[in-house]
């Protein structure tokens, strides 16, 4: 699969527009990737809390700068490697494309790498969206993982965590706390990220 390289075009040549900026928002399900797209577009342009199949794109222009936002489809939930162990035990491993119940809980056929094709050529910046109301443990970094891998190796050097939901945790609770207290798993992701993570801004109004 091709690797998808963060982008630097130079915008209009003759400087009169800022260059665009890409956006590709991935995330596992209600974890408010289209609430979060929405937020950055600032109108409702897509659907929010039904499930999508597929990406979908949005524009907008911010202080001149035109922004394309790639809304995805939640990632893939792997599959358990104690799973697959016994799969690899068993006399029909073989026959997993066949039992849907082995299969990767992925809701689309799409993966992130569409997203990234419909905004060409690649995002500028991978936005994980982590709602802090869900839990996020192994399952959920090997999702984040296998996403990104899907993505090319480099790709975490431009990705950044978004955290929503943040208005449910107690108001002594800041998201630093909240990252030290959720453990492992999470702490992970946002050193895999460069320690670059965002509280969403829905989570502030
Ligand atoms: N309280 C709260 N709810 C949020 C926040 N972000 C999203 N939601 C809600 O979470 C649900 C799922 O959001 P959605 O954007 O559709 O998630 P998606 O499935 O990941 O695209 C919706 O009911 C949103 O209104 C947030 O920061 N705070
Ligand atoms: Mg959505």
């Amino acid at each position: 699969m091709a690797a998808v390289s963060s982008a630097s075009d130079t915008g209009d040549p003759r400087g009169r527009h800022p260059p665009e900026r890409r956006l590709l928002i991935l995330g596992g399900p209600q974890s408010g990737k289209t609430s979060t797209a929405n937020s950055i577009l600032g109108d409702e342009v897509f659907d929010i809390g039904t499930e999508t199949t597929h990406s979908n794109v949005g524009q907008t222009e911010i202080y001149g700068r035109r922004v394309t936002v790639v809304d995805t489809p939640p990632w893939a939930i792997p599959s358990d490697p104690e799973d697959n162990a016994e799969a690899d035990n068993d006399d029909n491993a073989g026959a997993e494309l066949d039992n849907p119940s082995r299969a990767p809980q992925s809701l689309d056929s799409e993966g992130p790498c569409m997203g990234a094709i419909l905004c060409p050529p690649g995002p500028h910046a991978i936005l994980l969206v982590v709602s802090v109301t869900q839990p996020f443990g192994d399952t959920e970094r090997r999702a984040a993982e296998e996403q990104l891998g899907a993505l090319g190796g480099g790709t975490w050097r431009y990705s950044m965590v978004v955290f929503t939901g943040v208005d449910k945790l107690p108001k002594e609770v800041f998201i630093e706390e909240h990252i030290a207290n959720t453990g492992e798993s999470l702490q992970w992701l946002v050193e895999r990220c460069g320690s670059r993570y965002i509280v969403s801004l829905l989570s502030l109004t």
